[in-house]
């Protein structure tokens, strides 16, 4: 009997999220048209060029989503649903202190962590995770009451979480225990359409349209999926075109002449939908909630840890502009800061040791002479050529501005109250698994490739970027 092998379960997963939220959002499959479009221009524009970053079939395939849930129990199986598929739980975001808008969560992502894994299939859910504890956001009696609430859901069946077990110790399911999976996961994450209690609801919406989104119901589910596309300011101008309102500015980099970094991500707005309500006289009537949204993203190339410093720095620079002289689209102020301050070349960037690369020896370089041991050197002597490696991992910033985007008011805060203290450990810690701090892993992956390129050209000893062999894991990789 044949069986499913994990990579296979999480492309079918994929899929099948994507068939459902397409029914639930018809705009999101506009979005998806659209997408596809904008790609295969590009691809005709630039040729091969277009697939430097991925290639085609990834890029067309290639999707994250997002889920919020409340209690670290619920996130702990989320991360047995998603350990079936091979997604693991990667990055620390606290969007509590996000600038411009605080947002009371913490969240991970989940996703696929080596190289050949993601070439499969990229799938990444960015998961969220409401903090009660917060004073900042939630008074005691409010903390009680959702725990309270949040204790007596259940957001997955049992049924669901063995199968689970099963195909993340085995990694694989047969035939029929697959379908099984698919069909209880996807109906774990479709919009219920158990009543929403209108009061409570009503109450958490006053603190945070996210509280209210996550602890207002008994059920979770996916609130967009998004897909990628090789040019997001053609996207942007499509979608506008076909009359679709998305929010003012694209997240992240801006655009420029220079090589994509990192990640770039605009949304539309929440659309209604109708959801059931449970009112004060128990009486069932039908309403509409604005919470799921459609968002598309580009990706650029993975910095280190000093070319995230810098981009941190640009960043502060652009908002200080924007503050000392308001009316420019930011977008605009954005390039001039980068092209000043942002080398402009994949070639400069792997000598400043400010993006990821992996590296592979050049093909013709037999001219006798002795390889130099550090990075810089090779790449100057054309010893060594260098390919990008992709950033797989989302913004703390940029998913703030997203959240907050789809928020109809901000909430309320009082910054005077201390906040409870979460951090990446905090987080391993609840779910009983490993949060993978993605600098490090990047950093592995430029690693293997300079010692197998140093084995290659016959080098004794390390190849060293500045004064660090490589085969170290990054200083400091934080958990940005
Ligand atoms: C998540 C928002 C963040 C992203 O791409 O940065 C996000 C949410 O709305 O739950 O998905
Ligand atoms: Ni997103």
């Amino acid at each position: 009997m044949s069986t499913v092998v994990t990579a296979e379960l999480r492309a079918r997963f994929a899929r099948r999220l994507s068939e459902l939220y397409g029914q639930e959002v018809p705009a999101y499959n506009t979005l998806v048209d659209v997408s596809h479009e904008v790609n295969r221009r590009v691809l005709d524009r630039d040729g091969r060029a277009a697939e430097r970053l991925g290639s085609i079939d990834r890029v067309t395939a290639e999707r994250h989503g997002a889920i919020r849930v409340g209690t670290p129990e619920e996130l702990g199986q989320v991360a047995r649903i998603f350990g079936a598929l091979g997604m693991h739980p990667t990055g620390f975001y606290d969007l509590r202190d996000a600038h411009p808008q605080p947002i009371p969560v913490v969240s991970t992502a989940f996703r696929p962590i080596d190289g050949d894994e993601l070439a499969r299939n990229p799938f990444r859910v960015f998961t969220s995770m409401l903090v009660p504890q917060d004073r900042r956001f939630f008074d005691e009696d409010l903390e009680e009451q959702l725990t309270r609430f949040l204790a007596t859901r259940r957001l997955f069946p049992d049924e669901l979480l063995v199968l689970a077990d099963r195909a993340e110790g085995e990694g694989e399911l047969s035939e029929t225990d697959a379908a099984r999976f698919l069909d209880l996961s996807a109906a774990a994450f479709a919009l219920s359409s158990d009543p929403v209690d209108r009061a409570w609801y009503t109450e958490l919406e006053r603190i945070s349209g996210v509280a209210a989104d996550i602890g207002g119901a008994t059920t979770t589910h996916i609130n967009h999926l998004t897909p990628r596309v090789l040019d997001i300011d053609d996207l942007y101008a499509g979608m506008q075109a076909r009359g679709v309102q998305m929010i003012d500015e694209i997240q992240g980099p801006p655009r420029w002449h220079g090589p994509d970094v990192l990640l770039r991500q605009t949304s539309f707005r929440a659309l209604a939908e109708p959801r059931g309500f449970r009112e004060a006289d128990g009486a069932i009537t039908q309403g509409e909630l604005r919470v799921r949204f459609g968002e598309v993203e580009a990706r650029g190339i993975a910095l280190t840890p000093r070319g995230r410093g810098l981009y941190d720095r640009l960043v502060a620079d652009v908002d200080q502009r924007m503050a000392d002289a308001p009316g420019r689209p930011r977008q605009e102020v954005a390039a001039e800061v980068w092209t000043a301050g942002l080398p402009d070349s994949e070639a400069e960037l792997a000598r400043q040791d400010l993006a990821f690369f992996t590296f592979s020896p050049a093909e013709r370089r037999c001219d006798g002479t002795e390889p130099p041991h550090d990075l810089a050197d090779l790449l100057d002597g054309g010893w060594l050529v260098a390919e990008p490696i992709v950033y797989e991992d989302f913004l703390p910033r940029s998913a703030a501005g997203i959240f907050a985007s789809n928020l109809s008011d901000r909430g309320a805060m009082d910054a005077s109250q201390g906040g409870a203290p979460r951090d990446a450990e905090w987080l391993s810690e609840a779910i009983g698994r490993p949060v993978r701090v993605p600098e490090q892993l990047y950093a592995e992956q430029r690693a293997e490739s300079l010692v197998r390129a140093a084995a290659a050209l016959g080098m004794a000893g390390d190849i060293v970027i500045g004064q660090e062999p490589a085969r170290l894991s990054v200083p400091g990789g934080g958990t940005r």
